[in-house]
């Protein structure tokens, strides 16, 4: 079966979002060592420095750093001292997304609306504020022990959120042309997409955009089902992947085994150079995974007529899938800590509206073949 468009996006007049977000505010990883992990961010994936807290803006039991390149913005945050939940996190999961937090005009309102329709809560609203002004935030629970946390940020002119200071350094390796957060992925437990897909229509009020059943995403051995919600303005896509029975064992279920629940699987950036990102991001140390070289003897057979060479792509792995809309490259990095959970995608739409589907089979291939090498598969 094919990727089916269930909802297309409202016209005037149909139901009003109830749950408007302007767009990704930050990121929050919960990593073993935030200072290191900072400068894996500036170096080697060209985010700049933005705001610290710390023991030096009085912080006692944990540390942040927040690195930002155009609209995205990452904050790595470790635990000073032992026994605290941030370094339970990590003592389950390794190092990885704990929040999502989403950009609102009215975090009051998101947080009583999300409630209302069956939310569980991370925390109600909470005022903070300093000499920039003042930022609403409220929490609410998805999958594993990820949130969502709504920041209202209208009254707010400081670099990031109050109890954050200006991180000046010398240090600024150049930004590699990552602009937005595209979207980001879950992965969720065996029957459980389902159960999710419902969360996030029925409390956030997104819509579901495109399936993908095991017939679309499977190889010789491994298979897995995804949904991709969206929210009534199309800024937040959130595809939810769960694990299909296969003769071996899937990339999901090796996520959800090393870690140890639901999770973040990859955060999907964009560019506008795709060829200019990724060839800065390699000769920075980011290691790409690849499909075979015949992939792009039939490319242009597949996709029809691109506007980029073929062999820069070819160089690099970069993969082009087409739709009705139009074109997308993307390509997906190893992953990234220690353990074999969550990787970045790089992602240059042209039109194209959808997730790469007709790379699928060559993709998920060639992560075969690093499960295989971890003993995984
Ligand atoms: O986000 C997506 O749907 C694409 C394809 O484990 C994808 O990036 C889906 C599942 C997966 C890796 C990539
Ligand atoms: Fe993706």
């Amino acid at each position: 079966m094919s990727a089916i468009t269930k909802s297309a996006p409202k016209a005037p007049g149909q139901a009003k979002d109830f749950m408007p977000i302007n767009g990704t505010d930050y990121i929050e990883l919960y990593v073993s060592n935030a200072k290191q992990a900072a400068h894996f961010y500036k170096s080697a994936m060209g985010f700049q420095s933005l705001a610290y807290a710390g023991l030096e803006t009085g912080l006692k039991d944990r540390e942040s750093y927040v690195v930002v390149q155009d609209k995205i913005r990452l904050v790595l945050t470790s635990p000073l001292k032992s026994g605290t939940k941030i370094g339970q996190h990590i003592d389950r999961h390794g190092d990885g997304v704990k929040v999502v937090a989403l950009w609102v005009d009215d975090a009051t309102y998101a947080y009583e609306t999300a409630m209302e329709r069956g939310a569980r809560s991370y925390f109600s609203p909470q005022e903070e504020g300093d000499e920039h002004g003042r930022v609403i935030r409220s929490g609410i629970y998805t999958y594993g022990e990820v949130v969502h946390i709504f920041v209202e940020r209208k009254n707010y002119e400081g670099v990031f959120l109050p109890g954050f200071r200006s991180w000046e350094t010398h240090y600024s390796p150049a930004p590699v042309g990552l602009k937005y957060v595209d979207h980001m992925v879950g992965n969720v437990g065996l029957g459980r997409m389902n159960y999710w897909v419902d969360f996030y229509e029925k409390v956030m009020g997104f819509n579901q955009i495109i399936s993908f059943d095991d017939k679309d995403i499977s190889t010789k051995y491994t298979a897995l089902m995804s949904k991709v919600m969206s929210s009534g303005n199309g800024r937040i896509k959130f595809p939810i992947n769960e694990p299909a029975p296969g003769i071996k064992k899937s990339q999901v279920e090796e996520y959800l085994d090393f870690y140890e629940g639901e999770g973040v699987q990859h955060i999907a950036v964009a560019t506008d150079d795709i060829i200019a990102t990724v060839t800065e991001l390699r000769d920075r140390g980011i290691e790409f995974l690849r499909v075979p070289d015949n992939y792009y003897d039939t490319l242009l057979d597949r996709v029809g007529k691109i506007e980029e060479d073929i062999e820069p792509l070819r160089d690099l792995g970069i993969l082009v899938d087409r739709d009705d809309e139009g074109y997308l490259l993307q390509i997906f990095t190893k992953t990234v800590q220690a353990r074999p959970t969550m990787f970045f995608e790089i992602i240059q739409r042209k039109g194209a509206k959808s997730f790469g589907k007709g790379n699928f089979k060559a993709l998920f291939e060639a992560l075969e073949r690093e499960q295989e090498l971890r003993g995984t598969l």
